[in-house]
């Protein structure tokens, strides 16, 4: 068979498939995975994967043992009581980014000694053959003196389990002003491993050691750059598209239908960034305060889709958020044309089998 001929056959064997199960009319509707925030969606080993933040306000730590410290660090101060609950994720994977498969538990604080609550917006990366997740925990506020922030976990497999990599947060204090939370880790074609968090209205971007657990210093000597466009709040994310550097955040409150995504341009990762528009904002019929996204590109195509979350309409409760997918495109000028907010999500992208 030519090469041609085989690659028609299996794209009719696959629609076939497709057609017989009924998954024709199948679509990358997420919501009904349920109560999750933060996705970060990557592609590993011929999957898609997404790594959220457990968003449910209602499950409980029933039957959880937490070590001494955790335990201290649990009823040392006030928390608010949702946060507590936060004390592991799940990740999603799919061929097709239709069908998911969950995996319960990927990352959870048995396995971060100093982790105990609030365990939020992990990023993932594959590197020196390992998996690892990088993540906040416990919320920490501008004068705590108790161990928090971000933390790194590493595993064999992207379906975890990860375990702390370092004994003790990456990065455990406010620097430049940002919260460490919402991180976002990137590895630029040069090899140059970048860190991009923040929250409370601050972002900062630093350069990481190879084996992610330190900060070194960027080509200028500093350690940590602030690179907070106008209306930044959190949920950094980047991606390089021709040469370009697309910073995209979060602003408004993620509470409520004021938040949404916006983003800024520059020919280098660390910036400087200036705010050009919202690309993501509530639409009243489908999805109120959709943001904190990420952002996957179709290996060898110029196709992209962004991973959000938002309130369902008639909610009101802050933590009631759950995950959609839609299509990005750019305009003929390279800027990010505003997304379109679809009811059920984009129909079935199948990436390619292993070989
Ligand atoms: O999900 C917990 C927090 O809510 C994240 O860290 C913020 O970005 C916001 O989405």
């Amino acid at each position: 068979m030519t090469r041609t001929l085989r690659t028609a056959a299996l794209a009719l064997t696959a629609s076939l498939a497709f057609a017989a199960t009924g998954y024709s009319q199948a679509t990358a509707n997420l919501s009904k995975e349920g109560w999750y925030a933060d996705p970060e969606i990557r592609i590993f080993d011929h999957q898609y994967w997404i790594y959220p933040t457990s968003s449910s306000p209602d499950s409980d730590n029933a039957g959880k043992s937490f070590n001494p410290l955790q335990t201290k660090l649990r009823e040392g101060h006030v928390i608010h009581p949702v946060y507590l609950l936060h004390t592991s994720m799940d990740a999603f994977s799919s061929p097709d980014l239709v069908h998911w498969t969950r995996h319960k538990d990927v990352l959870d604080v048995k396995n971060v000694s100093w982790a105990a609550y609030a365990i939020w917006a992990p990023t993932a990366i594959h590197l020196n053959g390992k998996y690892y997740l990088l993540f906040a925990a416990n919320d920490i506020q501008k004068k705590d003196t108790f161990p928090g922030g971000i933390g790194v976990a590493v595993s064999d497999s992207p379906g975890g389990p990860f375990v702390d990599a370092i004994g003790k947060p990456l990065i455990g204090q406010f620097h430049e002003g940002a919260q460490p939370i919402d991180p976002f880790i990137m590895q630029d074609t040069d090899g140059s491993i970048y860190l991009y968090y923040g929250g409370q209205g601050h972002c900062v971007v630093a350069r990481l050691a190879p084996d992610l657990k330190s900060v070194i210093p960027m080509k200028d000597g500093s350690m940590y750059r602030e690179i907070t466009p106008e209306h930044y709040v959190e949920g950094p994310f980047v991606i390089k598209r021709n040469g370009v550097y697309y910073f995209m955040w979060s602003e408004g409150s993620w509470e409520n239908e004021t938040y949404g995504v916006a983003y800024a341009k520059s020919t280098s990762p660390t910036g400087p960034f200036t705010r050009i528009g919202k690309i993501l904002s509530t639409d009243p019929a489908l999805a109120k305060g959709p943001g904190h996204h990420s952002v996957v590109q179709i290996p060898n195509t110029d196709d992209w889709y962004i991973v959000y979350h938002y309130h369902p309409i008639g909610t009101t409760g802050a933590n009631q958020r759950v995950m959609a997918i839609d299509r990005m495109t750019f305009d003929k000028d390279g800027n990010i044309n505003p997304i379109k907010i679809t009811k059920d999500g984009p129909g079935p992208r199948p990436l390619p089998k292993k070989p």
